[in-house]
This record gives C-alpha cells, sequence and structure tokens, in this order.
C-alpha cells in the first residue's frame, strides 16, 4: 500500500494537478517563482493540505494573509492554487492564494446575504441525482443555475441505474430532455460498472470536475469507481428511507490519470445567490419570450400582452419550468436585498471604527 501512493507521489506532475500558463505567468509576474507551488486538496478550520509535485503538505497560512483577508472568501478553499514554503518536514506555510479561474459558490446556510465558497478552479460541474427518490428535475435546474452562474460547464450523472429498468430510464431522460437543454447526460451505475466507461472517456486530462449532489447519491463511490481505488469512505443507505446518513464530512480534491475530481459533503440546501447569469442560461428559453412581452418590465406574473404567460398557455413552455424559475429568481432578488443591506451595515461598522480611531488620535494632542 505504501509502495503504490509512493509511486503515485513520483509520478504525479503540477499538469496533472490542473496547472497551466497563466498560473505559470501569474507566478513569474508577481515574483512567487522562489515559492514553492501546490494545489489546496482539503481543508479543516485553519489548516489546509496542499499537494504539490513532492507530495502533500499540512499547511497553514501566513499571519498576514489571514489579516488581510477582508472576508472568509478570501482564504483559501479547497481547489486553490498557493504559493508555499516547507519549514518542517511535511509542514508548510502559505504565502499567496492564486486569481480564481472560477469560484462555485452557494447562499451561506446561516447568514444572511453572504455566499460560502464550495470550491474553486473548476471546469466541470457533475451534478449527481440517483434515479431513485432523488431525482428531481427543479434540484437539476437549481444546480445548472449555480454552475452556469461560475462558468463551470454542467453534465449530468444520473446514478444507480441498476435499481431501474430499461423503460423506466427511457421515461426520466425523456422528462429531463423536455425540461433541459444542451448539458451533457450520462447514466451510470457504479453497481453494474453500467455507464462507467462511457464517463470516463469525457473526463481530460488537467481538468477539475466537482461532484455536486444530495447525500447518498453515490458521489464518494463514483469516486472510488473512477479512481479504481477505495479512497473515499462511502455510506450505507438506510433501507426505510432510502437515503444516506451524510457520510462525507469535507470536501477533498482527487488526482486522477484522466482529470481531477472534487468530491463534496452532499448538499441539503442549494440557496441562490447574485446568480442572474446564471438564471439567464438555464432558462434562456423564458428569457427569449420575455423580449416580446408588451412592457418593458413584465413581472410575467398576470400582465396582459406577456409572452411568457401565453407560451404556457399554448404549452410552448413547460409550466413547471417556469414556476421553478420564478422561485429562483425571488430567491435571487432576496439575495440582493439581503446582500445590499449588509453591504451597508458593513460600511457604517467600518465608519464607526474610523471615527473612535480619529477620536483617540485627536485625544493624544
Ligand atoms: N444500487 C446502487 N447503490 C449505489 C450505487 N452507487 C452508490 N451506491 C450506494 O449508495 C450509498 C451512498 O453512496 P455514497 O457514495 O456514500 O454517497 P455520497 O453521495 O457520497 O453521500 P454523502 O457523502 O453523504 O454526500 C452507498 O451505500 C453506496 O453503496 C449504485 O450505482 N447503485
Ligand atoms: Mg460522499
Ligand atoms: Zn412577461
Amino acid at each position: 500500500m505504501i509502495e503504490k501512493k509512493n509511486l503515485k507521489r513520483i509520478t504525479m506532475t503540477l499538469e496533472d494537478l490542473g496547472y497551466h500558463k497563466e498560473l505559470k505567468d501569474y507566478r513569474k509576474e508577481n515574483d512567487l517563482d522562489s515559492f514553492g507551488i501546490g494545489r489546496v486538496i482539503s481543508e479543516h478550520k485553519d489548516r489546509y493540505t496542499v499537494k504539490t509535485e513532492d507530495g502533500e503538505f499540512d499547511a497553514e497560512l501566513i499571519g498576514n494573509l489571514r489579516f488581510t483577508a477582508a472576508s472568509r472568501n478570501d482564504l483559501p478553499a479547497v481547489g486553490d492554487w498557493v504559493s508555499i514554503s516547507e519549514y518542517d518536514d511535511g509542514k508548510a506555510l502559505i504565502y499567496a492564494v492564486f486569481p480564481r479561474k472560477s469560484i462555485l459558490e452557494r447562499k451561506a446556510v446561516s447568514t444572511l446575504g453572504q455566499t460560502q465558497i464550495i470550491a474553486t478552479n473548476i471546469d466541470f460541474g457533475l451534478i449527481l441525482q440517483s434515479v431513485n427518490r432523488d431525482f428531481n428535475i427543479n434540484r437539476l435546474e437549481r444546480y445548472l443555475t449555480i454552475c452556469n452562474a461560475s462558468k463551470i460547464a454542467p453534465i449530468i450523472v444520473l446514478s444507480k441505474l441498476d435499481l431501474i429498468d430499461k423503460q423506466q430510464l427511457e421515461e426520466l431522460m425523456v422528462q429531463i430532455k423536455e425540461r433541459i437543454k444542451n448539458v451533457p447526460l450520462f447514466a451510470i451505475s457504479n453497481q453494474s460498472q453500467t455507464g462507467i466507461d462511457a464517463l470516463k472517456s469525457k473526463l481530460t486530462k488537467g481538468c477539475t470536475y466537482c461532484l455536486l449532489g444530495s447525500s447518498g447519491v453515490g458521489k464518494s463511490t463514483l469516486v472510488n469507481t473512477l479512481s479504481g481505488d477505495g479512497l473515499m469512505a462511502t455510506g450505507k443507505i438506510s433501507k426505510g428511507i432510502e437515503r444516506g446518513k451524510h457520510v462525507t464530512s469535507h470536501r477533498s480534491l482527487i488526482v486522477l490519470e484522466n482529470g481531477i475530481l472534487i468530491d463534496n459533503p452532499g448538499m441539503r440546501e442549494v440557496g441562490i445567490t447574485n446568480i442572474s447569469d446564471g438564471l439567464e442560461m438555464t432558462f434562456d428559453e423564458i428569457l427569449n419570450l420575455a423580449q416580446d412581452c408588451k412592457f418593458n418590465n413584465c413581472t410575467h406574473t398576470s400582465e396582459s400582452g406577456c409572452a411568457v404567460l401565453e407560451a404556457i398557455e399554448k404549452k410552448e413552455l413547460d409550466a413547471d419550468a417556469y414556476t421553478n424559475f420564478m422561485k429562483m429568481e425571488k430567491e435571487r432578488m432576496h439575495f440582493e436585498s439581503d446582500a445590499t443591506e449588509r453591504k451597508k451595515k458593513d460600511k457604517d461598522f467600518g465608519k464607526m471604527i474610523k471615527s473612535i480611531k480619529k477620536q483617540r488620535r485627536n485625544n493624544k494632542y
């Protein structure tokens, strides 16, 4: 087992980890060549595991990086490229975070108007839904929207194909294709291995794929299937509710020969943030229709001459897609007003601190 690990370490290159020209150029332009470079593969509170050509390091931030971070989102996340220096065997300090090519984020669960990074520098989102009870087109559209908003190319993967027969699969495919167009769609089973080769052949060396989906759909099992390794712990499904019990607790990045995977804990909520671009892409049919509405500021709810409502009436537009769109649009507006309020509060707070500091300075003399 140890020998196998070492072998992997020796043969891994920065390119296998996703390194590319822009990163190289940035590194040069910013005098970061004297530092080592690696990618954050997992995160545990204040500590990070950083993978480099030479192996894995247990790393923490230099103080300056921590203190100058305006928010949690400026700190390293899984997927980030970082400059490091080794200070002890297997230990390193992180000096800089490289600019991110993409950021996959959702609404923070506990705080209003804030986002939470899922992972960074992702090329493709592998959206998993199992063909049994997890299957839900509204939720698929939600994941598509957050991928589209982040310029991450979505790929839909239906899992646990072994649980249904051919005809049932056909029906699901038809349902999806009615609502979702131009998104690659795969159907797989980790158990029977059906569809695994087709999915594998889609993966490209150096590209990063983030696995998304509810708990128990088989994300970690798929990572194991694709890597041919029992790397990730996977869960048992409770018979009664046919769901997993949140087995994966941390995000982690896994380097394969063909591509890089980021496994995620299953998500209960996929809250919408500032994603108008994402909505436009996911629901381009609705947005195109909206251009023909009589009123410029049509809300597509009750106006006469609303091209969207007319299309629903004529069964040219799926009513469920419309309802889902409106729901997410409403969430987006809520998020934006929360975010504006939060910014104002932060600004007021900043002003208060400034005036206290000024007062102190004045009192000194
Ligand atoms: N029937 C069937 N079961 C599967 C398949 N793939 C995974 N499972 C089972 O589904 C359960 C959950 O799988 P996981 O891979 O742990 O699911 P996960 O998406 O990683 O779940 P979280 O880590 O909680 O987000 C396990 O009991 C797996 O054995 C499949 O293709 N068919
Ligand atoms: Mg898992
Ligand atoms: Zn309208």
